[in-house]
């Protein structure tokens, strides 16, 4: 992937951080998490039911436990 925009192509990486509903940070969108939405999780620049709704379309994803443990946080 070309990085920087000079037309080459560059090594990199990208960090992984958590799923997007993740609210704990346990890899797997749960229902629980849904409890903790405090945050504009869908950057829309407000904290609403959106935020809500959008967590909730990706319940039951999770990361892969050997992926899971190479994330560091
Ligand atoms: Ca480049
Ligand atoms: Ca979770
Ligand atoms: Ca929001």
């Amino acid at each position: 992937m070309d990085l920087d925009g000079d037309g080459q192509f560059d090594d990199g990486h990208f960090e992984f951080f958590r799923l997007f509903g993740d609210t704990n940070g346990n890899g797997r969108v749960e229902a629980s998490d849904q409890l903790n939405i405090n945050e504009d999780i869908n950057g829309d620049g407000r904290i609403d039911t959106r935020d809500r709704r959008d967590a909730k379309t990706r319940l039951h994803q999770a990361v892969d436990d050997a992926l899971l443990a190479l994330i560091d946080d």
